[in-house]
């Protein structure tokens, strides 16, 4: 063990700037911070976000709908950077008062719906267009299990590992620990019910897959926190199976370029307004 930091609590907690690499964007309070409204598109969908594993998921949806036929599911992704603070501009915090991406707006009915929260996005598609989670109420429930089993989960390997593992502006023994512990279980859950099960709810894919491959996929994939060797995620084996069967489909090798800001150059689509973006709007494409 590490020494203790010798910090103790005062009896009211003052903000004050603490180092990190997200620090300069956190603050105690909600709510906007300046006044910006939100571009709107042509498309019936749009999408506000950026390709971070929660941010990820809507756009592999759009493309998973749109690669079964369904045309209505077109949709603009703008780009929210939030190391900027983008997602604390007032047009953004009236479609999501929780100023975190992704969000988006349907504007195909009499009046535009927000939809926030990455899980109820994709519940939101789901539903509408009858696509990726079955009707059977014993695969719907276990679909909805997964899903909401990610949504609950994954802020332990995304605000606890990942935070003090790398983001973190010093490297300190206990909670890396105890967040490692943690985001090992998770895997280990999943590998578990990966060992005897194709998929999450059983043998069709669904947008509990979707969910879960974002996070935990990425995970071992070694795409995320540089942190594939620490984690030895190849033991896990069931998930890494799972993960590359997840990644190898069409639609998510396109939703992932989705407003991507990192990488290479050809997976970086930084907008997305038309379906032939990914072959001309990439970074490399626009010269950069
Ligand atoms: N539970 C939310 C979490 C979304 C979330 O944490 N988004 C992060 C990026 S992955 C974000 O927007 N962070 C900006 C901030 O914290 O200010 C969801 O699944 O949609």
């Amino acid at each position: 063990m590490s020494e203790g930091s010798g910090y103790t609590p005062p009896k009211v907690w003052e903000p004050k700037e603490s180092g990190g690499k997200f620090a300069s964007i956190n603050r105690p309070v909600a709510g906007p911070t300046h006044d910006k409204g939100l571009s709107v598109g042509k498309h019936p969908f749009q999408l506000y976000s950026l390709a971070t594993p929660n941010g990820v998921k809507a756009g592999v949806m759009f493309e998973e709908l749109l690669a079964l036929g369904h045309g209505e599911a077109e949709y603009d992704a703008w780009l929210v950077n939030i190391g900027e603070g983008d997602q604390f501009g007032s047009g953004f915090v009236e479609i999501n008062p929780n100023s975190k991406i992704p969000a988006m707006v349907d504007h195909s009915g009499d009046r535009p719906i927000r939809v926030f929260e990455s899980g109820s996005i994709l519940l939101y598609l789901a539903e509408k267009f009858g696509e990726l989670l079955p009707s059977d109420i014993a695969t719907r429930t276990e679909t909805m299990n997964w899903l909401f089993w990610q949504m609950g989960s994954a802020p332990f390997v995304g605000g606890g590992f990942g935070h003090f593992y790398s983001y973190a502006p010093e490297k300190l023994e206990y909670p890396i620990d105890r967040y490692t512990m943690e985001t090992k279980r998770q895997l280990d859950v999943l590998n578990r019910r990966l060992a005897d099960n194709r998929y999450l709810a059983g043998d069709e894919y669904t947008i509990a897959d979707i969910a879960n491959w974002a996070w935990y996929g990425q995970l071992v994939l070694g795409r995320l926190y540089d942190a594939a060797e620490f984690l030895q995620v190849h033991t896990y084996e069931h998930v890494v199976r799972w993960a590359e069967e997840i990644d190898a489909r069409p639609a998510v090798q396109r939703g992932r370029m989705v407003n991507r800001t990192f990488g290479e150059p050809e997976t970086q689509l930084h907008e997305r307004h038309d379906a032939s973006d990914f072959e001309t709007k990439t970074q490399d494409k626009l010269g950069h």
